[in-house]
């Protein structure tokens, strides 16, 4: 099963401006004096009406539409929101692959199609009840396949792609919609006379393995309906923080250890909920001119110990209060393994 967020950055931009709702808007543009500059990151569905979508340059966009409404792009809040996002898939028990900040690959093993739409109708409706958010999801016989269920289905469905059901599923697609086929492989592609899924099929896989090496023999192999590939937790490209507003700006780290205890608490919580061990600590100290520092140290041994995250964060935050006065302050850490399994592995090297 894969789950792809809707026009995830606008959508999220929609939660806490719900006067944007419905609206064209993008999200992704910053000024530099007057001018407007850089790309769409992403586009509401009103907008993408209109053809304004991602990787557009943002004066583009305002020549199409010039009443499109606009968000400068808060990572730290995509970044918070892909978390709960994959905290509830994680609820269900099947291991779990974040592909990107707003999509993730389930394993759900040798389930059958009708339960699978089940569980997918299920999901879906929790993440918009409990996260205000849309999702599509696809079901598939493998990764690849169900990507791109999962995009057929957008926005806002459910498509499950059985197995008797894949060729014809994909044989009119463009190779540009196999996951794996960026601009580039598509262009080379295109000069092998191969545009369709079909073609693709149907072509010399010596040649293909020739010219793309390992990717040409994955790419005739989804053509012909095969993926074998794995669902793998990603542990350590994880970090798991919060951050929070001072109720007073502070110039001591004595002011701040209430608000860092409970951070922490926040933190370890979440840790401790998905039996991780990390190795990074780290704080953020937001200033009351609004620029930010950021410090973190890493311990010799896989640890999930909340007094270590504690005395390490009043610590490291102390280097940081030396200048204006702080109003916000985060507590975060990374670098994980899954307690169990790789723990001994790690700690022989330590
Ligand atoms: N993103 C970005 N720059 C890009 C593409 C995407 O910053 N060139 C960000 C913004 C998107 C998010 O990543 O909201 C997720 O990317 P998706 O490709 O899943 O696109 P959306 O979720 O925005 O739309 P869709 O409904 O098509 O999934
Ligand atoms: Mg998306
Ligand atoms: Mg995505």
């Amino acid at each position: 099963m894969h789950v792809d967020m809707d026009y995830f950055y606008a959508a999220c931009e929609e939660l806490r401006h719900p006067e944007l709702r419905g609206r064209p808007f993008v999200v992704g543009i910053y000024k530099e004096g007057d001018k407007l500059r850089g790309v769409v990151q992403t586009s509401s569905y009103a907008a993408r009406k209109f053809g304004i979508k991602s990787a557009m340059p943002t004066a583009m966009a305002f020549k199409i539409y010039p009443e499109l409404g606009y968000v400068a792009p808060d990572d730290p809040y995509y970044e918070e929101m892909s978390r709960r996002v994959m905290a509830l898939l994680r609820e269900r028990g099947f291991p779990i692959e974040a592909m990107s900040i707003d999509e993730a690959a389930v394993d759900l093993g040798a389930m059958g199609y009708d339960e699978a739409r089940k569980l997918a109708v299920s999901v879906k409706n929790e993440v918009k009840k409990r996260l205000g958010l849309p999702c599509s999801i696809g079901v598939g016989t493998g990764k690849a396949f169900a990507k791109m269920a999962c995009d057929a289905a957008k926005p806002d469905g459910i498509l499950v792609v059985r197995r008797e059901e894949l060729a014809s599923f994909m044989d009119g697609k463009k190779v540009g919609s196999l996951p794996g086929v960026g601009k580039k492989t598509e262009e080379r592609l295109r000069a092998m006379k191969i545009d369709t899924i079909a073609g693709l099929g149907r072509a010399d896989p010596m040649a293909l393995i020739d010219q793309f090496g390992s990717l040409g023999k994955e790419l005739y192999m989804l053509a012909h309906g095969v993926d074998d590939s794995k669902v793998v937790e990603h542990a350590e490209t994880l970090s798991i923080g919060r951050e929070r507003t001072l109720p007073r700006d502070a110039t001591r780290v004595d002011e701040t250890i209430d608000v860092l205890k409970s951070l922490t608490d926040e933190v370890m919580k979440e840790v401790h909920s998905r039996g991780f061990l990390f190795r990074n600590i780290g704080v953020k100290a937001k200033y009351a001119d609004f620029t930010e520092r950021i410090r973190s140290t890493t311990t010799n041994n896989y640890t999930d110990s909340s007094d270590l995250v504690y005395s390490t964060a009043i610590r490291l935050l102390r280097g940081l209060m030396t200048g204006p006065r702080v109003r916000k302050v985060g507590v975060r850490v990374s670098r994980f393994v899954a307690e169990k399994g790789q723990k001994k592995l790690f700690s022989a090297h330590t």
